[in-house]
């Protein structure tokens, strides 16, 4: 009969550790316009309809929020989707000649 030790590691056995399931979500960016007394609200409406796909109503009310507050959210995206719209945003407003600035900030 042979002795039985129940600390000793003899079985050649490879303990492994189960893999953590990778289930963190990727960090969310809100993308923001920011107010200024130069481009018109009507150019404003007309980048959250197209660029943000709001509704007219919706876009209307969210161009007013910035307008009185002084900053206001057009969305909340991965953070590649949002340095793009940031980017595409900027870029329209430029080549109409408008000083409008839409940024991004972690949500
Ligand atoms: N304040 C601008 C005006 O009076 C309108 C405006 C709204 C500008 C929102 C920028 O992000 C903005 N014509």
């Amino acid at each position: 009969m042979t002795d039985f030790d129940p600390l000793k590691d003899d079985d050649d056995a490879v303990a492994v550790q189960p893999a953590k399931p990778q289930l963190k979500k990727p960090p969310l960016y809100k993308v923001i316009l920011l107010n200024d007394d130069f481009t018109p609200m009507d150019f404003v409406v007309e980048i959250l309809t197209d660029f943000f796909n709001m509704s007219r109503e919706k876009a209307t009310q969210v161009m007013l929020q910035v307008h009185t507050q002084g900053v206001g959210v057009c969305g909340t995206y991965t953070k590649d989707v949002a340095e793009t719209k940031v980017h595409i945003v900027n870029q329209y407003s430029r080549e109409h000649q408008h000083p409008l600035l839409c940024a991004m900030e972690e949500a």
